[in-house]
């Protein structure tokens, strides 16, 4: 059923009892021509479009838990491009665009909202780090700009520029990058793959992945025994997991970052915010709260709450660049895992198993990568190689040296 203003009236003659649901309970089919697992954002959009773009509709996405429980519904929205190297750039800008006109093409509204990012300049470093990627963002055909601090408090009053410790120098401004509704994009994507007639299976964990002859022949769930021509694994901060389960290591570590909201407010603040020499993001949401994250936790684990220390440091840290939100009362916190590189970059890539591929390392930042992110694995599961968008992030990377700095673009400490 199309959703529309005509439909939201039909409906409402017989009490909107009538909308169907949005995807089924699927039962597993023993056999899929391809498989992905975890239903995030991420897993979802590769299903979406290997049915859209490639014709593969013979698709299972299984999740352990509930679609979008992971990181996809736990993190704080932010949608950027303003990457620094063009590998980066390439699928990021894919990603940002492609979000631009989600909500028409899933026909379910994500809410995207491109009310623009700015990322704080509040050292010399970082000034002169941020002018050289509105540089390179011009030769990449990204639209970001350095702005002075007057533009940086005309867009938001509420900032303290002056300092007390680091005044604001500038920022680099990025007007159509945004937010959208987290868990709407992993639900939006979720009912058009139904749509197309593949099974979401929700409650269904992977806990074994089977192979013969160097290839991979299927995986064993919680709900039986699966086959499958192709694998895809889309799993974030338990990659390394399932990378043992099909006998093969990744250059991943699993850490918990976590964010917070305050209690609503009346609007204050339309654009998204990043501090990270002091260290805090915070944009407002539809609701009023105010939406706080901070840095990852400094070891690994897969505890989905973080500790303690990051919660006051984050608060103490946007303090002092937002002294208005000193009275706002905090109305709870979580966590999530995410799943780190070393050069900070994704892993878009074959594997050493046969027809099984990997999707993973977004670290702190793959939420803006959902949409970019499916559109090449997809591209990689259906044709067996990785196309011109994941090239660059084959796993091959980190052995042969070729690492994809963004450390600075991540914007989150870690
Ligand atoms: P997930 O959404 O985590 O999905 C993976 C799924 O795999 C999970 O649902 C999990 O249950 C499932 N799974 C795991 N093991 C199995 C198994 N054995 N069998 C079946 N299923 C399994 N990014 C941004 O771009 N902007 C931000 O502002 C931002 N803020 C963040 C704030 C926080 C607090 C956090 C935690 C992350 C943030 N991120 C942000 C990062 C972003 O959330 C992630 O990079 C992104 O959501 C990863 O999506 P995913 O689909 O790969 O993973
Ligand atoms: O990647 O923009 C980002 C981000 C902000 C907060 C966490 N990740």
């Amino acid at each position: 059923m199309r959703y529309s203003a005509f439909e939201i009236a039909r409906q409402a003659l017989s009490g909107h009892k009538g909308w169907p649901r949005a995807w089924g309970d699927a039962t597993p089919k023993p056999r899929y021509d391809a498989i992905v697992v975890g239903a995030g954002g991420h897993g979802l959009a590769t299903a979406y479009y290997l049915g859209k773009n490639h014709g593969v509709r013979n698709v299972a996405i299984l999740e352990k838990g509930w679609l979008g429980g992971g990181n996809t519904g736990r993190n704080t929205t932010i949608i950027r491009s303003n990457y620094l190297q063009d590998p980066s750039a390439a699928i990021y800008e894919k990603s940002r665009s492609l979000y631009e006109t989600l909500s028409q093409e899933l026909n379910y509204n994500v809410m995207f909202s491109p009310r623009g990012v700015m990322m704080l300049a509040q050292t010399e470093h970082e000034v002169r780090g941020y002018l050289r990627t509105a540089q390179a963002n011009a030769l990449q055909g990204v639209q970001t700009e350095f702005i002075p601090p007057a533009r940086v408090k005309e867009l938001c009053p509420i900032i303290e520029t002056r300092g007390p410790r680091y005044p604001v120098l500038g920022a680099l401004w990025q007007a159509r990058g945004g937010t959208a509704r987290h868990d709407a994009v992993a639900w939006g994507y979720a009912r058009k793959c139904a749509e197309m007639g593949m099974d979401v299976i929700q409650q269904c964990e992977v806990t074994a992945v089977r192979s013969r002859n160097g290839k991979v022949t299927g995986v064993t769930t919680t709900k039986g025994e699966i086959d499958c021509a192709k694998l895809a694994i889309v799993v974030a901060g338990h990659s390394g997991v399932l990378a043992d389960m099909a006998g093969f290591r990744l250059p991943i570590e699993s850490v918990a970052l976590q964010a917070l909201v305050s209690e609503p407010i009346k609007p204050c603040m339309d654009v998204v915010v990043m501090a990270n020499t002091v260290h805090g993001y915070m944009s407002q949401s539809d609701k009023g709260e105010m939406v706080i994250g901070g840095g990852a936790d400094g070891y690994n684990n897969y505890s989905q709450r973080g500790s303690f220390l990051h919660i006051e440091e984050t608060v103490r840290a946007l303090v002092e660049t937002f002294p208005m939100i000193s009275r706002l009362k905090m109305l709870r916190q979580w966590g999530g895992i995410v799943d780190m590189t070393g050069d900070r970059s994704p892993i878009i890539s074959k594997t050493p198993l046969g027809n099984c591929f990997i999707n993973c390392g977004w670290g702190t930042g793959g939420f803006k990568a959902i949409p970019g992110s499916g559109w090449a694995t997809a591209e990689m599961v259906a044709n067996g190689e990785p196309g011109p968008l994941a090239a660059e992030f084959g796993l091959e990377r980190f052995r042969e040296g070729r690492f994809i700095d963004e450390s600075v673009a991540a914007g989150v400490a870690h």
